[in-house]
């Protein structure tokens, strides 16, 4: 039998659409360009920050993958209290659901009015107010721990959903496994993304699994799956927010595939050696998906260059005043480390062994931000 490819798996995913049933305002579709410029111009700007040595860790890109990220989170309804789990390539997400580029560049230049004040590199940060948790990198393992807030959701008769993003390396993972399986059984509002961008490091699909498509992992669960073009904005919306919907319903979890390329290599350390030559070429030249909105934007709904030149250029402002802003932020104080690590929820009464230390933290952190010290 024919190894199915990654090729394969993505001319099937270019599947055609009626455009009208996508139910967005002509203000959304343009919304959704504003996010994704928004993405791939704040990571091109940490780009530079990198090379002149001020982002001080590992740098993930998403290029070629905005779509997928913004499209998807797009789908969660925020003022319901939707929450999503994003992974290194879903900056985008987390700006559509409020994170800042000032938040994103004093992170990656870990400064000490940055979300974890210096002690994370990247965007590892969360705001459960504004439906953004935390990520950690172990692959697979938000899975479980969003089925476990989605069964939260369920258990106090909440009308929320959850959304998990997983990469196609993360489904080899035993904790993808017992964490879908446990939601399903569970019919947990959960929303699980998978986005299969041909590679997990330098290992292609072909060399990941021998499923046919990771779509099909659903049956096995027993669970809905969707499958959308990743590089299609609007595709992508579409499949999500038929699995959001189903889950808000009682339906319980979906598996949604979003087929993308990553063109980048794993971080900016890795050269892609391992690409065979003119695959990243190719994507760049037929399926960008910014490239591809525009067209859609353009021919389909009427809007001229004028407004997306404008939307580039509210883009970049943003970009150079969070930049400048970032410039002046202080590098952290060493006793920051030690603060903040084992947090008690804020509505809660602290332990009694914890109730001094609780005390210091409160006089000491800054008002103004996320538990700087001020002296
Ligand atoms: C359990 C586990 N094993 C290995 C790693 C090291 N690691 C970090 S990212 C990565 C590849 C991830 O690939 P994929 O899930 O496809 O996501 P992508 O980077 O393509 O978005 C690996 C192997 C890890 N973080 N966790
Ligand atoms: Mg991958």
């Amino acid at each position: 039998m024919k190894q199915s490819t990654a090729a394969d798996a993505r001319s099937s995913a270019s599947m055609s659409r009626n455009r009208s049933t996508s139910g967005l305002s002509r203000e959304q579709m343009l919304e959704l360009y504003y996010y994704m410029r928004l993405t791939r111009s704040l990571e091109e700007r940490l780009v530079n920050l990198y090379r002149q040595t001020k982002v001080v860790g590992g740098l993930f890109r998403s290029l070629g993958q905005e779509a997928d990220a913004v499209g998807s989170a797009y789908a969660l309804d925020r003022s319901k209290g939707d929450i999503l789990s994003p992974l290194i390539r879903n900056m985008g997400s987390m700006l559509v659901q409020g994170a800042t580029p000032l938040e994103v560049i004093r992170q990656y230049m870990a400064r000490g009015d940055s979300p974890t004040r210096g002690r994370e590199l990247n965007i590892h940060f969360g705001d459960l107010v504004r439906g953004f948790i935390g990520q950690i990198s172990h692959l697979g393992d938000m899975v479980p721990v969003m089925a476990g807030v989605t069964l939260s959701f369920k258990m106090r008769g909440e009308d929320r959903v959850g959304l998990v993003y997983v990469g196609d390396g993360a489904t080899s993972t035993g904790a993808f496994h017992e964490g879908i399986n446990f939601a399903a059984v569970q019919r947990c509002p959960l929303v699980v993304v998978v986005e299969n961008n041909g590679y997990a490091y330098s290992t292609p699909l072909s060399k990941q699994t021998a499923a046919r498509e990771l779509k099909d992992k659903a049956v096995g669960y027993g669970i809905a799956a969707e499958q959308a073009d990743g590089n299609d904005v609007i595709a992508t919306y579409e499949a999500t927010k038929r699995a959001v919907d189903r889950a808000r319903s009682g339906g319980g979890v979906t598996l949604v595939e979003l087929i993308t390329y990553r063109r980048k290599g794993h971080a900016e350390h890795d050269n892609q050696s391992y690409v065979p030559p003119g695959e990243i070429d190719k994507w760049e030249k037929t399926n960008d998906p910014i490239d591809r909105y525009i067209q859609v934007l353009s021919k389909d709904f009427a809007v001229d260059k004028t407004e997306l030149e404008s939307i580039d250029s509210r883009v970049k402002s943003e970009i150079d005043d969070a930049t400048d802003e970032a410039e002046k932020s202080p590098m952290p104080e060493p006793k920051d480390a030690l603060v903040g690590v084992y947090a008690d929820p804020p509505e809660e009464k602290p332990l009694w062994f914890r109730e001094g230390v609780r005390a210091a933290v409160e006089v000491n952190e800054r008002p103004a931000s996320w538990g700087t010290h001020d002296g």
